[in-house]
């Protein structure tokens, strides 16, 4: 194939998705607005950690692909924008969508074909991509319009983009086919074609499940804690049920999915997404509820500052770098609405100083602390149990083996 695709937008969706593509021997150029991203990846460097994507990068450079801040002359342009929403009516925040399809309308020639990847609430492409798309085709142009969401895993994307199955939403079957066969150059699994409304629900609704699930798990937490039972002894046992599967209780859902997407559902259909919007705030009440825990300990130990206290981990899960919405964020929020200050911190993952009382040191860290939260059950905590035996321990991921460790 020698179409060439455009890919807009190098995040954590964007990036390896034009690696892989390009990997796989396709045509890529993969485009981005922060100059200083595009300098670094021309430069040869990656702009996150992620498993396997070094190998995929260098493949990626040896059949040529190319960075660039400016949108290109393309046959497929495949978009990868934030898509974030607004805090008091939940709705979709499309200017980063609407910014990229204007773009590429300025550029783009006769019969392209537009894939939105980007996480878009149900109707999104109707309402604010098709308008533009509209207003520039008919004279001396023939857009398409995709939507294909992304379903990856951070922590391990690249074995998910190969092994997923995925869903493509088109208006037409040519045009479905079309994506299909190209994200067939890497993508074993199946893939599924649909129209764009039910691609772009089918997004949501599979992340609005996860965060559901979730929260049941948080909510067992709450009714064990009140119940005087070990919830991870009783989710073991029910467990063993064949149709049965509660998830792992954790502090909150972070991250920029989980924590996002089902929102667009409330803002969307209110007064409808009952569920799905108790599921939210169980979800979003976890961080107050291990600062709660935090003070419970604090008092029967005698523990009387808060500096004494250490959060283990910044990022919304284990082993990646990804700090957004994260658990550990919220919690300090929190702590700064209560005008409580003075916790320390630390995470192997996050180099950069992003929050007060930061360590970039374990050892230092655990020294200065009498109390630990685990937040993020990163495997470093794991390797290093051996330091914490002479520390009070709130493990909120229940990944400490020990008597003296307090749980969620
Ligand atoms: N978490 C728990 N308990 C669990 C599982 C997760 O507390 O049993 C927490 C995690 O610690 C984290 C948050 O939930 O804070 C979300 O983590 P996750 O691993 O469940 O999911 P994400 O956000 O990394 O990725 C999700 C995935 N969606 C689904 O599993 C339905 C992924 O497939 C999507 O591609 C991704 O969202 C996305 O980009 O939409």
């Amino acid at each position: 194939m020698s179409e060439l695709i455009n890919v807009i937008g190098l995040g954590y969706i964007g990036l390896p998705t034009a690696l892989m593509l390009a990997s796989r021997g396709m045509k890529v150029v993969g485009t981005d607005l922060d100059i200083n991203k595009i300098e670094q990846l021309q430069r040869g460097k990656l702009t996150f950690a992620e498993d396997g994507l070094e190998e995929v990068f260098k493949s990626a450079k040896d059949n040529g692909i190319q960075f660039s801040a400016s949108y290109e002359k393309a046959d497929i342009y495949i978009v990868a924008v934030p898509t974030p929403f607004h805090k008091s009516n939940k709705k979709i925040i499309a200017d980063y969508l609407i910014l990229a399809v204007q773009n590429i309308m300025c550029v783009c020639g006769e019969n392209v074909i537009i894939v939105v990847e980007s996480t878009v609430s149900p109707g999104t492409i109707d309402m604010f991509v098709r308008p533009i798309v509209n207003a520039g085709s008919g004279k001396n142009k023939t857009i398409h319009l995709v939507h294909a969401p992304e379903r990856i895993i951070p922590g391990k994307m690249i074995n998910e983009l190969i092994h997923n199955n995925r869903t493509i939403g088109a208006d037409d079957i040519e045009t479905g086919q079309r994506i299909k066969a190209v994200y067939s150059t890497f993508c074993k699994g199946d893939i599924e074609l649909t129209d764009i409304k039910t691609a772009e629900m089918s997004k949501v609704v599979e992340n609005a499940y996860r965060d559901i699930n979730i929260a049941y798990a948080n909510e067992l937490v709450k009714i064990c804690k009140a119940a005087g039972i070990d919830v991870y002894e009783l989710i073991r046992i029910a467990n063993k049920h064949p149709r049965v599967h509660i998830l792992t209780p954790g502090p909150g859902v972070g991250g920029h999915c989980i924590s996002v997407d089902p929102w667009f559902l409330v803002g969307d259909y209110p007064g409808l997404a009952n569920i799905v919007l108790a599921a939210r705030k169980i979800n979003d009440s976890m961080p107050e509820y291990v600062l709660a825990r935090i003070s419970e300990i604090m008092e029967q130990h005698n523990i009387d500052t808060i500096d004494r206290v250490g959060l283990y981990g910044l990022t919304y899960k284990e082993n990646v770098d990804d700090i957004r919405e994260s658990p550990t964020l919220q919690l300090l929020k929190c702590m700064k609405r209560h005008l409580a200050r003075g916790i320390r911190v630390y995470d192997p993952y996050v180099k950069k100083d992003i929050v007060e009382n930061q360590y970039h040191n374990f050892d230092m860290f655990i020294q200065d602390i009498d109390l630990l939260v685990i937040m993020v059950g990163h495997d470093e905590i794991r390797d290093k149990s051996d330091k914490l035996e002479n520390l009070m321990i709130l493990d909120t991921r229940n990944i400490v083996v020990s008597n003296n460790v307090f749980k969620l």
